[in-house]
């Protein structure tokens, strides 16, 4: 990136992300991340078992900050049963040099040293009543203990959770906290991620989003990839230059692809990749996984909470298929 692009995207960031660090945001409208315990079967909707969140402390912002995580149990209510309880998920905290510059931590999960950094902490949540549907916090968090990355406007941290054993699906929710014992956002801060493993609304009429980031304008496309949408509705990309474009949806325990062509107004802005549900069918704890590439294999980011706000497609609806 020039460095006047730099800084118009670390304004955008500071301008736009007040309400920045619940994950899945407010407005992408998932109900919860999930991740299964490593004897699942994929047909569950999980296809690795692990899933990394980063999120972002903004230059300038020295206090400590807290990582929650809301039930992280897997057990009671918000969590998917197979046969007994018997999951084990760990959450881990990576700060330091290489953690979240490390390239394989930028690729699908699990491969090579997607761990890299420092182990900041950790802990291993499994059928624990004390934690069903109530917020644990790791910290405090010294921010400097994040990677320094000056393309992202600050301080990184890079938060694995794994599935380390049995076979239940775990449902919680992230948040970075000012505060230990309440949900206070830091100004400013935000949360991206490669790859999203998530449990879809129930209700068909729900329509949940994603937000990649177009942030280079060598990008002439895009490919999406999504697991075991078990044909539920439509997945389709809104943006600033496109009314509607349909991408392709899988089916049980299968991968789907499709490609979308970037437009050059859509450098610098978020897509909208709306994920509807089927109106007329009853597809009931829907769990998927979904990423992006650009035309040279690597992941674009997602943020919780779009870059610019939520893109508004300028031209006339009716010159595009809606
Ligand atoms: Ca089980
Ligand atoms: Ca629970
Ligand atoms: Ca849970
Ligand atoms: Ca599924």
């Amino acid at each position: 990136m020039s460095k006047l692009l730099k800084l118009s995207f670390i304004l955008l960031l500071v301008g736009t992300m007040v309400k920045a660090q619940p994950v899945p945001g407010a407005d992408e409208n998932i109900p919860n991340l999930i991740t299964f315990g490593a004897n699942a079967e994929t047909s569950w909707g999980d296809a690795n078992f692990c899933q990394i969140i980063f999120f972002t402390v903004p230059e300038g912002h020295n206090a400590p900050i807290y990582i929650k995580v809301f039930d992280p149990d897997c057990g009671g209510e918000n969590d998917e049963l197979q046969g007994e309880w018997n999951t084990q998920t760990s959450f881990s905290i990576y700060g330091g040099q290489g953690s979240c510059s490390s390239e394989d931590a930028k690729k699908l999960n699990l491969d090579g040293n997607y761990d890299e950094g420092t182990l900041l902490a950790s802990q291993t949540f499994g059928n624990d009543s004390e934690h069903d549907m109530k917020w644990y916090t790791f910290g405090p968090i010294n921010p400097s203990e994040g990677e320094y990355l000056p393309d992202e406007g600050g301080h990184v941290f890079k938060i694995i959770i794994e599935g380390v054993d049995g076979d239940d699906g775990n449902m919680y929710q992230l948040f970075m906290s000012t505060k230990k014992d309440s949900e206070d956002e830091v100004e400013g801060g935000y949360a991206f991620y490669y790859k999203y493993t998530v449990r879809l609304h129930d209700n068909p009429r729900e329509i949940s989003h994603i937000y990649p980031y177009v942030n280079d304008s060598s990008i002439v496309s895009i490919k999406q990839t999504n697991f075991d949408w078990d044909n539920d509705g439509r997945i389709i990309v809104r943006s600033v230059a496109t009314a509607y474009k349909p991408m392709k949806i899988s089916g049980d325990d299968e991968w789907a692809t499709s490609m979308y062509d970037i437009k050059p107004d859509e450098y610098n802005t978020s897509l909208d990749i709306q994920m509807h549900k089927n109106r007329t069918g009853d597809y009931r704890n829907n769990n998927v996984v979904i990423y992006f590439e650009n035309q040279y294999g690597e992941l674009l980011k997602s943020y919780s909470v779009p870059i610019g706000g939520v893109p508004k497609y300028k031209g006339n609806p009716g010159a595009e298929e809606l």
